[in-house]
């Protein structure tokens, strides 16, 4: 398959080609909507997380004019509660790609290479999401995409026994693959076509709790690794959480246990920050749900109960997305604090790890202007009222305009993820046992011939938001 770049152009052609398509990022909406009603009905602690992160959002801009001004003010505040990510884990290179194309039909792109083996997890991954300002500001919704990479696994009898499950399966419903090519032919969908595609990808991300192999072949998938009895057991690559964004992730993760949700130890990512940087998350333990087995004794005939723990709860708190240097600066800081107090598995210095990683990142400049000054962030310039009255000459200064008020600046939102978080978050749910080593082996260009494209860079993304914002203000009239 050959590997193709994806432009911003193809993103975008949907609008143009046929008068009655609608907008991808409308798609998104319908989509990202269905997905959490499916979700709250089928794990239920999940709406009560999102009752409790609506709670804690809405006390703190009730009490923070001035953050909820500024959130308004750059337009973020109306996607706050639509802010959610969710994560699916694919067993094939053709669940992959065909993934690619339908996550196509609503906007999303892959963006970023992750690689998890280096921490235990035999999966590499790319996000889906949308890419360019506009679409990000009417819903961000992300996924979080791992392929399983059997050629981790040591047993080579049983990488093809899974090898064979999964090239039985088809994950797709047909219905959904016609609207994928009826999208790619004709340029984007109808809304009525919309409708039928939102419901027909659906089913590729329900629960099935009848499991696609028998209680024995599960047993020794899970032995070599829960992740990949999780991928190759069933129908289809069930969403495993979705993740509502909070603004005081603190206060969740504290409040969690009152609701009777218990949070994994630590918070990932930075520490508390008065200007947060890049992605904390936190996540409520996996469930164990029943699940059928085939009966391998009466022919596929009868079934036998067991259970499966995969589907779990996360929150996220975002902030703003750093540039290469600022990045190198958070991973150094990090790798730091690990080696000061490395956070144990059980949770039980999980206090003397959040204190070590405040003391650490204290280097880390904590104002949005030293962030700016040192160039260790992304910011989108905007017009001042004043500005507006009083449009920048020709020529001008950026500098200038911002030390007369005719221009400000807001953090860029980050929109990616961070594969040491990804790591933990996907330890806190596989359970301790589930860390191995495997040697690193980023394969990037293995994972781009399997997606059938390069994924976007993220920085790249981040610096395009920046300039375009400000040519916006040098330009306007
Ligand atoms: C994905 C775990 C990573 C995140 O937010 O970093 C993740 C998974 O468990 O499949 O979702
Ligand atoms: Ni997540």
């Amino acid at each position: 398959m050959s590997v193709q770049t994806i432009t911003r152009a193809d993103a975008t052609r949907a609008d143009a080609t046929r008068a009655d398509v609608i907008s991808p990022d409308a798609i998104r909406t319908l989509f990202s909507t269905a997905m959490s009603e499916m979700y709250r009905t089928e794990v239920p602690a999940y709406q009560t997380l999102v009752e409790l992160v609506e709670e804690v959002n809405g006390a703190l801009l009730a009490a923070d004019p001035a953050e909820r001004h500024r959130l308004e003010a750059a337009g973020g505040l109306a996607r706050i509660t639509e802010e959610r990510h969710g994560a699916i884990r694919l067993g094939t290179a053709d669940e992959l790609s065909t993934m690619r194309r339908l996550f196509a039909v609503m906007g999303m792109q892959p963006v970023g290479y992750y690689d998890l083996s280096e921490a235990g997890v035999p999966v590499h991954s790319t996000a889906f999401r949308p890419v360019d300002g506009e679409a990000l500001s009417r819903n961000p919704f992300r996924v979080f995409t791992s392929l399983l990479r059997l050629d981790l696994i040591a047993d080579e009898g049983l990488r093809q026994e899974a090898e064979k499950v999964l090239a039985a399966r088809s994950i797709f419903t047909p219905g959904c693959l016609a609207l994928i090519e009826k999208a790619e032919a004709d340029g984007g969908l109808d809304g009525e076509d919309a409708g039928r595609f939102v419901a027909e990808a659906l089913e590729t991300f329900r629960w099935h709790s009848r499991a696609n192999v028998p209680l024995d072949l599960y047993n020794r998938l899970h032995d070599a690794h829960r992740l990949i009895a999780d991928v190759v057991s069933f129908k289809g690559p069930h969403i495993n959480h979705l993740t509502p964004r909070t603004l005081d992730i603190d206060a969740v993760q504290r409040l969690m246990p009152e609701k009777g949700i218990a949070p994994k130890a630590v918070v990932e990512g930075p520490p508390t920050r008065r200007c947060p940087i890049l992605l904390r998350q936190t996540s409520f333990k996996a469930l164990s749900e029943p699940v059928d087995f085939q009966d391998g004794d009466s022919n596929g005939g009868g079934w036998r109960s067991g259970v499966h723990t995969a589907r779990f709860g996360e929150i996220e708190q975002r902030g703003i997305a750093l540039t290469p240097k600022g990045r190198a600066l958070y991973d150094t800081l990090l790798q730091d604090s690990r080696r000061l107090v490395a956070p144990a598995a059980d949770g039980s210095n999980a206090a003397q790890y959040m204190a070590a990683l405040q003391e650490v990142f204290a280097p880390f400049p904590d104002s949005w202007e030293g962030i700016r000054r040192q160039g260790l962030g992304y910011f989108s310039y905007s017009l001042t009222e004043a500005g507006r009255r009083n449009p920048p000459a020709p020529g001008a200064d950026l500098e200038t305009l911002i030390e007369s008020g005719l221009v400000r600046f807001d953090p860029v939102v980050y929109e990616d993820f961070l594969p040491v978080s990804a790591a933990g978050i996907f330890q806190s749910n596989l359970g301790d046992e589930a860390r191995q080593d495997f040697a690193a082996s980023p394969n990037q260009q293995r994972f781009e011939a399997d997606l059938g494209a390069a994924v976007l860079n993220p920085f790249d993304l981040y610096a395009e938001i920046e300039r375009d914002s400000i040519a916006a203000c040098l330009t306007a009239k």
